[in-house]
């Protein structure tokens, strides 16, 4: 092996490769694209002031060429992302299951590239609409780029790739006008989802809160497909994959997705840019699900199937090392947008399945990536450079970076010794798994994919009270949203299959014939690690409005603003008007928004302090009344000191009751803003 070959990858390597890229223009003086420097760059060539442009004005037309030329096309799904840059460190060796280098060394951090995504929405679209969401992270890893490109949801609508297309053209804006952008509520879809019964399982997630993540660092990453671990041994097991935040799984409610849309389009990219800016960590831990090959067939639902999930209460979820996202991009286009994924990409030690699903994906990516970025050379686009040095006799193509010397672009050869040859296993070479295949050719599914009703039931089983009521009205807005009568009835009768009563609420809120009875699967398993109710609460990270005017009660405003830093909890003051606002005893504060330019939506929960003129402005504005009292139908935690709780009491029309701290109790307010909603509240 080469020396080169054997450098480490190590935290930063990926840093240290991109700033040779990196271009800075500060300080500089205008050029060209060939150096030239450049006298004017406000007036075009012309043959006197008042008279035509000429041709001869090479900068004119290098500059107005240049941005000709600056779209590529948007992906055809998940066209709006965000990237983000981290580590991955193991927590220890996966010898045991796995031969992954990275996967092996506590110590190493490998440096990673994280692109979370809507699916169905242009890249202009709004972050919270309901759909799933993309959490695919590209690893530099020493062996080469290994890519875990999953979703936040750990189901997929179809089981084989052949549907693919016919699913994303039923989820798209409709073709005939266009409409509607970013949401799967309407005829096409919903028509799909009728008569596609597979896809029941993945649109009971859609359709619950997972549909509308609070944070990107709020929600959970699969895999998705049954992968495969094999060790140095050659020994194979399979492997789900599982991404955990640590801060658990959170949610918004769908009026407030809604508004926010609106309000802050970019809401969960902004998240995330702010919190990497100002600091702070954004982090998930790896699990991993694994099952004996010799266990293929112990369990009542195939584990081939991409429809299915394997409960954590059957396969428990061991927990093998820690991503951490700290970093934000330097640009946009040259990071987010020519990111090149691909399920394809792994390394030794990870190895695919028969999922038809996962085959399909195999030759999907790369076949989108030559249309998007105009060739076969992108990988070496910076943002997709493997770490580890990479030789082959791929020469030429379009942008070709790499000056390959020499007259050999051929295996094998003589004339260089051969080189470069291939690596034995033992040098690095990736060997596929032998895994034993025969069969007929033939297009069919397995019989054993044909049950689409029994996980869909087992993940309502396993939803709260209040989870359940969000399903349901998510289906009443949705369906609702379908004009064709005969499209609803076929949906509440499909999902008869999965719960009579969920059928029977949405058919009640659509207005259709009650759905077929007696029919709704009979599965009772029920996996609490389903539902967000189980998750990790904590107050960290949380935005809390702090409504003020001239006149607050200072001790309580300054005692909040050190128990909220104190807790990583970040407090803005709202007021009236921006600039200066002044306490009755003389503190000043900044306001960092108005009511104008603020919104509720755009908090997790809100703290009232007293001092009597600033409660009697805040109650004479509806702007204020209207903050609470939407906070207040969000489920909201609000808390209140001093008079502030006149105008709790005024918004929400009580001052008590599950989230309101009307005391001023800041470690109570802590807690309820932890919980992050209260939902059961009487609204
Ligand atoms: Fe993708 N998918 N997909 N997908 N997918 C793409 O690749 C495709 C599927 C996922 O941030 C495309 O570069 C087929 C499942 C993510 O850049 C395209 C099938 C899962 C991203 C493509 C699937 C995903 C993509 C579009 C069915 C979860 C965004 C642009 C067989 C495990 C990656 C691109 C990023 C993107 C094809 C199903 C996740 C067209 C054919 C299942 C996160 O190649």
């Amino acid at each position: 092996m080469s020396e080169d070959q054997n450098k480490r990858v190590n935290e930063h390597s990926k840093d240290e490769q991109l700033e040779q890229y990196r271009a800075d223009n500060s300080g500089k003086k205008m050029t060209t694209n060939q150096g030239l420097r450049v006298s004017e760059d406000e007036h075009s060539l012309k043959a006197g002031v008042r008279g035509p442009t000429l041709m001869e004005d090479f900068h004119f037309r290098e500059k107005m060429t240049h941005f000709d030329h600056e779209r590529i096309p948007e992906r055809v799904v998940h066209a709006r992302g965000y990237g983000v840059h981290g580590h991955f460190q193991v927590y220890e060796p996966m010898t045991e299951y796995t031969r992954a280098k990275f996967l092996q060394d506590p110590s190493v951090k490998t440096p990673v590239f994280v692109r979370f995504s809507t699916v169905a929405g242009s890249k202009g679209s709004a972050d919270t609409v309901r759909d799933a969401r993309g959490f695919a992270t590209k690893f530099y890893t020493e062996e080469g780029n290994y890519d875990l490109v999953g979703n936040n949801i750990p189901v997929f609508f179809i089981q084989d790739a052949i549907k693919f297309p016919d699913l994303v053209h039923a989820l798209k804006p409709e073709p005939h006008n266009e409409m509607p952008q970013a949401a799967t509520a309407h005829d096409t879809f919903w028509d799909f989802v009728a008569n596609n019964p597979e896809s029941a399982h993945m649109v009971m997630w859609t359709m619950s809160d997972r549909g509308i993540p609070r944070s990107y660092r709020m929600m959970e990453g699969f895999g998705v497909h049954t992968f495969r671990f094999v060790n140095e041994k050659g020994k194979a097991r399979f492997v789900k994959f599982h991404w955990k935040p640590v801060l658990g799984v959170h949610s918004l409610v769908w009026d407030e997705a809604q508004k926010i849309a609106g309000k802050d389009p970019d809401f969960n990219r902004r998240d995330l840019w702010e919190t990497i800016e100002n600091g702070g960590k954004v982090e998930y831990e790896l699990g991993v699900q694994m099952i004996d090959e010799e266990d293929e067939f112990k369990f009542d639902f195939d584990i081939l199937d991409p429809t299915k999930l394997w409960p954590e209460e059957l396969v428990p979820v061991k927990i093998i090392g820690k991503m951490t996202l700290n970093r934000n991009q330097d640009n946009v286009f040259a990071e987010t947008e020519q990111v090149a994924f691909h399920p394809g990409n792994v390394v030794p030690g990870i190895d695919f399945t028969n999922d038809p699903l996962l085959q399909g994906r195999l030759f999907s990516y790369t076949d989108t990536q030559l249309i998007r970025l105009g060739g076969p050379n992108f990988h070496e686009i910076p943002i997709n450079r493997p770490v580890c040095p990479f030789h082959n006799n791929q020469y030429d193509g379009y942008h070709r970076m790499t000056i390959n010397k020499g007259p050999v672009a051929y295996h094998k050869n003589s004339l260089q010794n051969n080189d470069p040859s291939p690596a034995s296993e033992e040098e690095g070479g990736y060997v596929h798994y032998q895994e034993k295949v025969e069969g007929r050719k033939i297009r069919q599914r397995s019989e054993s994919f044909n049950d689409y009703f029994s996980q869909a039931k087992m993940f309502w089983n396993s939803m709260s009270p209040a989870e359940k009521e969000h399903i349901i009205s998510a289906f009443c807005f949705e369906v609702g949203k379908v004009n064709s009568k005969d499209v609803q009835q076929q949906v509440v009768n499909v999902f008869s299959h999965v719960d009579a009563e969920l059928a029977e609420r949405v058919a009640k809120g659509i207005g259709v014939n009650p759905p077929p009875k007696d029919r709704e699967s009979d599965e009772t398993f029920t996996s609490p690690a389903l539902s967000q109710e189980n998750t990790v609460k904590t107050a960290a990270t949380r935005q809390v409005a702090v409504l003020a005017d001239h006149g607050f009660a200072d001790e309580e405003v300054k005692q909040l603003l050190a128990v909220c830093k104190e807790a990583g909890v970040r407090a803005d003051i709202i007021s009236p008007a921006l600039g200066t606002v002044k306490g009755e005893n003389g503190t000043e504060l900044e306001a960092s928004a108005t009511f104008l330019t603020a919104d509720s939506v755009l908090y997790d929960a809100v703290f009232i302090p007293g001092g009597q003129r600033s409660t009697d402005s805040l109650k004479a504005r509806k702007a204020a009344k209207d903050f609470v009292s939407e906070a207040f139908s969000h489920y909201k935690a609000i808390g209140a000191s001093g008079e502030g709780k006149e105008l709790l009491t005024l918004a929400a029309g009580t001052e008590s009751g599950p989230g309101l701290v009307p005391d001023g109790n800041h470690e109570q307010f802590l807690k309820a803003v932890a919980e992050h909603r209260h939902w059961d509240r009487n609204i």
